[in-house]
């Protein structure tokens, strides 16, 4: 049984960051890292979130690495719920790769707990036992550094990181969850998926041909094109509505906390 002192002791959390503002508002001000429980390395100016990330990786050795972004807030309290998802799965499963707060279930379902600022809500809530996961949201990625895995050097960009590392696990035979350990993305709303997420939306498609069609939380990899080109019409209409709805992200995350209850 891993108590919520062996998961400090043993944890090392990472973050990509490109706003010292966003980081001191949310990240730095969740109590486990303002109270030095658990430490944060921080990377800045990486061409990639693999490049960050990776570089992260090859600078610790603990067996629980956090990635987490700069504008996430973990609640009082989330290591020891963490601490509690891995007992449970290492229970059934030692050789765990990936664990989520949020992500897709084998039957494709959406899976998890947390609360998006820029859709202005509660995603999902409460659940007992972690699920099996094909893909999970890039803003809390939990990795058991002795699974060996690494982030692709070649994905370009900031995007679908989150969805590579779960389909780089699987086809390494490890399985990976999306468990409650709740937290505040205190995102802004999506603006497009052109630019840096069409590269990244590309190079994913070609990288797992063999595996299409795959689910993400944005816009599935097919064989063509058009999941893309349809999504970013349906964002591009549907934009004043989204600004107008989206929290904002200036506020205390501390604030949002209390809609995870329940
Ligand atoms: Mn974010």
């Amino acid at each position: 049984m891993i108590t919520e002192a062996d998961a400090f002791a043993d944890m090392q959390i990472i973050a990509a960051v490109n706003d010292d503002e966003i980081l001191a508002r949310n990240l730095l001000a969740s109590k486990i890292i303002r109270d030095s429980m658990v430490d944060l390395k921080c990377y800045r100016g990486a061409a990639s979130a693999s490049q960050a990330y990776n570089q992260g990786l090859d600078e610790t050795t603990a067996r629980i690495v956090v990635f987490a972004h700069q504008d996430v807030f973990l609640p009082d309290g989330w290591a020891g719920q963490l601490a509690r998802a891995i007992a449970q799965i290492e229970a059934s499963d030692p050789d765990w790769a990936v664990i989520g707060a949020f992500g897709v279930d084998l039957q494709g379902r959406p899976v998890g707990h947390a609360w998006s600022t820029g859709l202005a809500r509660r995603l999902g809530g409460q659940f007992d036992q972690p699920v099996e996961t094909t893909c999970i949201d890039e803003f809390v990625i939990v990795l058991n550094r002795a699974s060996g895995l690494r982030f692709d050097p070649a994905l370009p960009g900031f995007h679908l990181y989150g969805t590579d590392i779960v389909l780089s696990a699987m086809a390494a035979g490890r399985k990976c969850y999306v468990a409650d350990i709740p937290a505040i993305h205190n995102s802004r709303p999506v603006h497009g998926y052109a630019g840096g997420y069409s590269d990244a939306w590309h190079f994913m498609r070609s990288k797992w041909q063999d595996r299409l069609p795959v689910p993400t939380l944005t816009v599935p990899l097919g064989r063509t094109a058009w999941p893309l080109l349809r999504s970013r019409f349906k964002l591009w209409r549907t934009r004043a509505q989204r600004l107008a709805r989206a929290g904002d992200p200036t506020t205390d995350p501390q604030e949002f906390v209390q809609h995870l209850a329940g």
